[in-house]
Formats: structure tokens, C-alpha cells, sequence
């Protein structure tokens, strides 16, 4: 173990890859302080966490008697920054113990860091439009110093709806669609069943969501939507997603106090620098990486 971290730390394309990140990140907060955010500090333990659609294994603390989750993204405080904030963003470490199945796809760590976003009283079109612009932004700084294997993407990107890459591509729609196209794009409208119950059902079965994809086989970048905000509505997802409401007993105190209309999105960093730099894996886009599986400092 010890010996490969070593030569990792000495590695001169992990090396620039970690430069690039800070720059990537110094010039994403750069943006949204000019379009009006604010950073939050993120939260790393908690009782409320998303319980995420797909299985990972569960990482929790105890601590005089209390039991915390390690946070596996903070949509959930997102939505209740916002009772304080109209536009929120921060670099959260998310902590996501995911099955060995996962480990090779370039894309995946135990944890890993997303800039997550949410925009009060916003919809899915505004975020859409910010992240692009955001991408642009970010790409075009950063070709100033670096030369980076990323082009800088034209606004808008493409935007496709699930039914649509499925009917075209079947399972796999999104590792095919991702190696066809040259620039990055948006699906849109992801099925009730293949997502968490906070995005938002704009009719039934739908939701108003959207996936950000790379191209050339970088796969997905981002995910994010327009959020469930009233109380019945939530305890209708919790009940129809197959969740135990006690499980979510906090959350549903404070949504029936009332949570704000929203909207967000959450963009992955190491994912981002992955594919600025054309590396192979997000391992090399970090100095200390969680590979999936394995023990590590
Ligand atoms: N950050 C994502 C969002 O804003 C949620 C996630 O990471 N699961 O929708």
C-alpha cells in the first residue's frame, strides 16, 4: 500500500491533475460569487442524509449515544439553506462505501468531492443554463494557462429525454451515448423509479430532472432537478419509493414547516478534472483516492 501511494505522490500526471482541480474549483467559486451565491461550509456527519437510489454500505458514527450518517450528498440541507439563503453552494465530501461491482468504471471513489448547488424558487432550464455557462467559464480560464485536452463546450448543450437514449439504446444508453458524442449533454426527464424522491414528478411517473453526460466516454458529470417541496407531496414519494417515513422522521418536521420552492444540481470534481485532463480514472484526479475495495491511507 504503502509503496503505491508513494509513487502516486510522486506521479506527474496526478500531480497536474491536482493543479488543475484547484484552479477548476478557485474559478467555479469565482462564478457563482459573480452570479450572487453563497458558499456554505459543508456538513460531514448528520442524522439526515440522502439515502441515494442505488445500494451503498452504510457509514455511520456514534457518538454519546446519538447516531450520525457520514454524508453521502447534502441535498437535503441544500433545501433548508435555503429558508436562510436564495442561492447556496458548497464543496461537499460525500462519503459513498459502494460495492466492489462499481470500482472499475473510471467514475467511482468511496469519497469524493461534488460542488453542490441550489437556487431558490429556480427551475431545472435555470440551472441547466448556469452549469453551462459555469462550464464555459471554467474551460475557457482555464486554456489561458493550461493545456488542457478539453475543449470549451458550446452553449446550449444538447438536451435528450430518457424515454428518448432508452427507446435508441436500451441499458446501456448512457456509456453508448456518452462514446458517440463530441460535446457534453443533458438527459432529461429520468423515471420515477430510477431516482430519488426528492426530484421533483411533473406528471406522473416523470421527473423534472436532468443528468449532465461528458462526451467520449467520460460518462455522467452531474445529476440534479427541480425538488419536491410540500410536505404531502414528500410523504407521497417516501411511501411510493418504498422508504419507511420514520426513517426520514427529521426532514419531514421541517418540511412541514415549510421548505422553499427549488432547484440544483450537483457536479462531481474529481469527475470534472477526470475529464478536463482525459485520465483514465478519477483516481488520478486526487492525491489520496478511496479506491473501492481497497485500504488506503
Ligand atoms: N447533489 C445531487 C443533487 O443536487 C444529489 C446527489 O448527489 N445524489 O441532485
Amino acid at each position: 500500500m504503502i509503496d503505491g501511494i508513494y509513487s502516486r505522490l510522486k506521479n506527474e500526471q496526478v500531480r497536474r491533475a491536482v493543479e488543475i482541480q484547484s484552479a477548476i474549483r478557485m474559478e467555479m467559486k469565482r462564478f457563482l460569487h459573480e452570479r450572487g451565491f453563497v458558499e456554505i461550509p459543508p456538513v460531514i456527519i448528520s442524522p439526515l442524509t440522502d439515502p441515494l437510489r442505488h445500494e451503498t454500505y452504510e457509514a455511520h458514527i456514534n457518538y454519546y449515544g446519538h447516531r450520525y450518517s457520514l454524508t453521502k450528498s447534502m441535498i437535503f440541507h441544500k433545501q433548508l439553506a435555503l429558508l436562510s439563503l436564495n442561492k447556496i453552494f458548497s464543496f461537499s465530501p460525500n462519503i459513498r462505501l459502494e460495492p466492489l461491482e462499481r470500482r472499475e468504471t473510471g467514475r467511482h471513489l468511496a469519497e469524493f468531492t461534488q460542488l453542490d448547488l441550489e437556487i431558490r424558487d429556480a427551475t431545472r432550464e435555470d440551472v441547466m443554463s448556469l452549469v453551462e455557462d459555469m462550464l464555459v467559464h471554467i474551460l475557457s480560464s482555464l486554456r489561458k494557462k493550461y493545456d488542457v485536452e478539453a475543449g470549451v463546450p458550446k452553449k446550449p448543450f444538447e438536451r435528450i429525454t430518457f424515454a428518448e437514449v432508452y427507446r435508441r439504446y436500451g441499458e446501456d444508453f448512457e456509456t453508448l451515448l456518452s462514446k458517440e458524442k463530441k460535446e457534453p449533454f443533458w438527459i432529461i426527464d429520468m423515471p420515477i423509479h430510477s431516482r430519488e424522491f426528492y426530484d421533483y414528478e411533473y406528471k406522473p411517473g416523470v421527473l423534472r430532472d436532468m443528468d449532465l453526460i461528458y462526451p467520449m466516454g467520460f460518462g455522467e458529470a452531474a445529476s440534479g432537478g427541480e425538488r419536491e417541496h410540500q410536505y404531502e407531496r414528500i410523504v407521497d414519494r417516501i411511501r411510493r419509493g418504498g422508504y419507511h417515513l420514520e426513517d426520514f422522521s427529521i426532514y419531514l418536521e421541517f418540511a412541514k414547516r415549510g421548505l422553499p420552492s427549488s432547484a440544483g444540481i450537483g457536479i462531481g470534481i474529481e469527475r470534472l478534472t477526470r475529464y478536463v485532463c482525459s485520465l483514465d480514472s478519477v483516481e488520478d484526479a486526487t492525491l489520496f483516492p478511496k479506491v473501492i475495495g481497497e485500504f488506503s491511507i
